[in-house]
């Protein structure tokens, strides 16, 4: 009898887990068999009311079937357990076939395209490029470039102080003169200073931060010759070899004598329009021969060598190249502003 009831839970088994789909089928099977409370181990504590001689044989069938169910539970739960890792496989596969996503590649803002543009000019010309602090000192930014104490540009409304004599550089100036103290005296330089200038300035036409780019030459018998070939050449680079250019007496207290420089008008080619105000010509820079006064100020002798020194606005070189008529478009990171560059 014993032998009909192993035998039926040996069936009963089998089925079961073949029936089951998961893990925790397997674990109440058996439990419900081999538990403490399990129905083989029923049998077992059952074995002490057999007489003698059929205790050990059944003990032995009980026993066999036992191990048969472990194999068989142990087997199963492998069998579940490499589906589901299967299962898990299958459903995070990549498909490498599928074309990637192309990422979206920046490009550089118009500004620094432009001032990319202009030092090249100036480094086929044989220019070096020298950048130096934002942050400049009252002496590097007026006091060496012979910017009196009265002088209006110096006023608080005009530009920005950290302390009593520290300030944000409103021009480039001072690194012309860092880089002629930088040299033995009368030494023979080319260079260009591009970079931020701060102004409290803020309107359609300015803005508290700008670019400007000023450069000098400093050798012996540099003329004012020099000065307008160099800067026809640059201008005729930049805006195309159509490009009339005129010099116009000015003054700064930086250089002397002084000129204000203008282009035929981009737009008109010179007839007049409302971009230049109907007179045919755009103001683009400000240049001069650098005051004696300035280059002795900073360790040359002007009776040794002469220099000239030119300064611009990043910003107005590129309106007037790509036809921008509003300078906040460069700073307000509008993309389809800045795409069509
Ligand atoms: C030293 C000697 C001379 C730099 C110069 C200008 C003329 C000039 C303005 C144009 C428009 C700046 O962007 S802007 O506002 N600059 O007109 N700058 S000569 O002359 C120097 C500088 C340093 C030691």
């Amino acid at each position: 009898m014993m032998n009909d009831k192993i035998e039926a839970i040996k069936v009963a088994v089998s089925d079961q887990l073949a029936a089951s789909q998961a893990l925790q089928d397997v674990q109440d099977i058996r439990v419900k068999y081999l538990g403490k409370k399990g129905e083989l181990t029923a049998m077992m504590k059952e074995l002490k009311n057999l007489s003698k001689e059929e205790r050990p044989k059944v003990g032995q069938l009980v026993n066999a079937a036992r191990n048969v169910i472990e194999e068989q539970v142990k087997a199963k739960m492998e069998e579940l357990k490499e589906q589901a890792l299967e299962q898990k496989i299958q459903s995070e596969k990549i498909d490498i076939t599928l074309p990637g996503r192309k990422p979206v590649l920046g490009h550089e803002h118009p500004l620094h395209l432009t001032r990319r543009l202009m030092e090249e000019s100036f480094l086929r010309m044989g220019f070096s490029i020298v950048e130096g602090p934002d942050i400049e000192s009252d002496y590097y930014n007026f006091q060496c470039l012979n910017l009196p104490e009265d002088h209006p540009a110096r006023d608080m409304q005009d530009s920005m102080y950290i302390t009593d004599n520290i300030l944000l550089r409103t021009h480039t100036s001072g690194m012309e003169a860092r880089t002629l103290q930088a040299h033995k005296p009368n030494e023979p330089f080319k260079i260009i200073a591009p970079g931020k200038v701060y102004r409290c300035d803020y309107d359609a036409t300015h803005s508290p931060v700008f670019h400007q780019m000023e450069g000098m030459i400093v050798d012996k018998n540099i003329r004012f010759s020099d000065l307008k070939g160099i800067l026809e050449d640059f201008l005729r680079d930049i805006f195309g070899p159509q490009t009339k250019v005129r010099f116009r007496a000015s003054y700064f207290p930086f250089t002397e004598p002084s000129a204000e420089v203008d282009i035929s008008c981009v737009m008109c080619g010179g007839k007049g329009c409302r971009v230049c105000s109907h007179t045919g010509w755009l103001e683009i820079l400000g240049c001069g021969m650098t005051n004696p006064n300035v280059l002795r100020m900073n360790g040359y002798d002007p009776n040794e060598v002469s220099a000239f020194a030119f300064g611009m606005g990043v910003e107005r070189i590129a309106m007037l190249k790509y036809g921008i008529d509003d300078l906040r478009l460069f700073y307000e990171n509008d993309m389809r502003f800045l795409n069509q560059f």
